[in-house]
């Protein structure tokens, strides 16, 4: 499969080749991340800048001890995807991650209180997702951690109050992200806060106009609780991935921990996943889903869709 890689990607591999410092190196690889689709045809890249990254981290975590900071920031991602909200002063980033998620113990373990990641865990049917509250983002300052996290989150939630002016807040992210070339065009989610308040349906209208051809967007009140699980619905379509069951011929299928895998997926990547072996052996599967009978033969490149049950057949 080709990599069919943007032009952006070229223009970041050439600022890689002249970047002086380690830590500039690494910036400008996790962008090249970024920036890569995600297919079979780029596995093998992604694989081999992860890899330098790696590399270029542990030179930097011997050299430069003022990098330190930044490491302890990032986040490592957990459960089926990293989502970051990001959002003005008062936007309503703690309510949300408050009433999505539980307390998360991992917070006291910082020593610096003020302007830290904070993460808990969203409760998403039968998987959990990583929501990461942050520090503000303003038309003159952006914490140099965020915009890291933002670069290989795999969603970002720009959060609104909906009680302010909409647009000027929206534009204030892109800046910021766009000064930073973090590329966020297809993973983005607008949600807009507080719509308990007067005034809130226009200012939400206001947000559709501008921004519903290129992004999703919602409104919901953190704070009265309204609209959550549509929220969570948006946060979960917004990471492109689907859940897949696996079954063993003649039992039922193992409906308790799905695998997550990202969309598009063939029955021949999963199979990979879910076994080493399962890849090379694999005959074909049978299927048991929306669209199908139960059952179906399907053959190694069939696309899997979520909530699929498949049996692996092997040889
Ligand atoms: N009316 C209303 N107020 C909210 C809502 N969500 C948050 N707030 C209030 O907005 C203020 C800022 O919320 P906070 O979560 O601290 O914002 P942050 O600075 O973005 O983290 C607080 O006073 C919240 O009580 C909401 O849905 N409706
Ligand atoms: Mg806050």
């Amino acid at each position: 499969m080709p990599a069919n890689l943007p032009p952006q990607y070229f223009e970041a591999e050439k600022r890689f080749r002249l970047a002086k410092t380690p830590k500039e190196k690494i910036s400008i690889l996790h962008e090249m991340l970024a920036i890569m689709p995600k297919h079979k045809g780029t596995d093998k890249l992604q694989a081999d800048l992860r890899a330098k990254i790696s590399k270029l981290n542990k030179l930097s975590q011997k050299t430069h001890i003022k990098s330190r900071r930044d490491s302890l920031y990032y986040v490592n991602k957990e459960g089926a995807g990293q989502v970051v909200i990001l959002g003005e002063p008062n936007a309503g980033k703690s309510q949300i991650l408050t009433v999505l998620t539980h307390a998360n113990p991992e917070v006291a373990s910082y020593p610096f209180t003020t302007h830290k990641p904070i993460v808990g865990m969203v409760n998403f049917e039968d998987i959990a997702i990583q929501l990461i509250d942050t520090s503000p983002i303003t038309s003159d300052f952006c914490e140099h951690w965020l915009l890291n996290i933002s670069r290989t989150a795999d969603l970002l939630l720009f959060l609104v109050d909906l009680s302010g002016d909409v647009v000027d807040q929206i534009e204030t992210i892109i800046k910021k992200l766009s000064e930073a070339k973090v590329f966020f065009e297809n993973r983005v989610l607008i949600v807009g806060n507080k719509n308990d308040l007067n005034g809130s349906e226009e200012k939400f209208r206001i947000l559709k106009d501008r921004y519903a051809e290129k992004f999703p967007v919602i409104s919901v009140s953190a704070k009265e609780k309204k609209r959550l699980s549509e929220l969570k619905r948006k946060i979960y379509d917004g990471l492109n991935i689907i859940r897949v069951y696996t079954k063993v011929p003649g039992k039922p299928p193992d409906k308790n921990v799905p695998f997550v895998l990202k969309r598009e997926t063939t029955v021949l990547d999963a199979a990979r996943t879910v076994h080493k072996d399962f890849g090379t052996n694999l005959r074909y599967a049978r299927l048991w889903g929306a669209g199908k009978y139960d059952g179906q033969r399907v053959e190694r490149d069939h696309i899997l869709r979520d909530g699929d049950v498949v049996e692996f057949h092997i040889s």
